[in-house]
């Protein structure tokens, strides 16, 4: 499938993560306007403003494929069942973002019939690429990546994130007690998405989370899947790009995680 100015999708969507992160660049350092979803859940102009860009880029050089993106559901079509649809997150780590804090991330997904067939997650601040496309392999700025070797729990780095829910905030904090000592340390990242391609880049061995998105996870399930590692729901499940809970490490570290955090709430859907 190529682009109305001739690119193949993957360089199309490069391409306008690129230029959709430098305005997420520049907005970082000014003032921003938030308002709450929830309780926790916030939002900024600069979310809803680069997810007009977003889309009105991608309909360009796409008129035919629908949209999902985090600020905008509700307004358009969400039948993501059939057919191509992109699904997109302008920022990922919106309270990172507000707050000043340099970790976050823009996500741009393309499913058909509800598989992912490829992604990008970018963070604007470090000029990192993260893509993928099925089949084709995981990289980091065009450099292959490949998820960690570590051969055990003891010897891993493990990253979570908080859900917006207090139970499900509980419920992710939960195995990290019953883990600890026995890992070698733990991180609250703030982005899920970066979350995930830094197990995919091998720098974390394992993350989990009790609650995403599909915009939250759908490039972090595909590179994992491509870094070599195995993503699934809390239960073991296979992972659909609806699933509202994730783990993923490399095999060995997969496996050790789901035998230990077996009968935990965090495991019950
Ligand atoms: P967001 O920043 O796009 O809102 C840390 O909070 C990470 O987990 C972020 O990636 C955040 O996405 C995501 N997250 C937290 N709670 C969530 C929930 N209940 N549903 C979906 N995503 C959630
Ligand atoms: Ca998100």
């Amino acid at each position: 499938m190529l682009s109305k100015s001739g690119q193949t999708c993957l360089h199309t969507v490069i391409q306008v993560a690129l230029d959709a992160g430098s305005v997420l660049r520049k907005k970082f350092t000014l003032d921003k306007t938030i308002k709450y979803k929830g309780l926790r859940d916030i939002v900024t102009d600069v979310d809803l403003l680069v997810e007009k860009k977003i889309r009105e880029n991608l309909k360009e050089e796409f008129p035919e494929i629908g949209f999902v993106g985090e600020e905008s559901v509700g307004k358009e079509d969400i039948d993501y069942k059939e057919g191509y649809k992109w699904i997109v997150d302008p920022i990922d780590g919106t309270r990172n973002f507000a707050a000043g804090i340099p970790f976050f991330s823009l996500v741009i997904g393309l499913s058909f019939n509800n598989k992912i067939i490829l992604a990008v997650n970018y963070d604007p601040l470090r000029n990192e690429m993260f893509s993928v496309e099925k089949g084709k392999g995981a990289f980091l700025n065009k450099k292959k990546i490949n998820v960690s070797t570590k051969n055990s729990l003891e010897q891993s780095i493990v990253g979570i994130d908080l859900s917006y829910d207090a139970n499900g905030a509980i419920n992710t904090i939960e195995p990290i007690i019953k883990m600890w000592p026995k890992i070698q340390t733990a991180r609250i990242m703030g982005s899920a998405a970066l979350g995930l391609s830094y197990v995919a880049s091998g720098r974390t061995d394992l993350y989990f989370h009790y609650q995403l998105q599909p915009w939250d996870q759908v490039a972090g399930i595909l590179l994992v899947n491509e870094a070599g590692g195995v993503v699934s729901d809390r239960e073991g499940k296979k992972i659909k790009i609806f699933s509202n809970g994730i783990v993923a490490a490399n095999k060995k570290i997969h496996m050790e995680f789901l035998e230990i955090s077996r009968g935990l709430d965090f495991t019950k859907i």
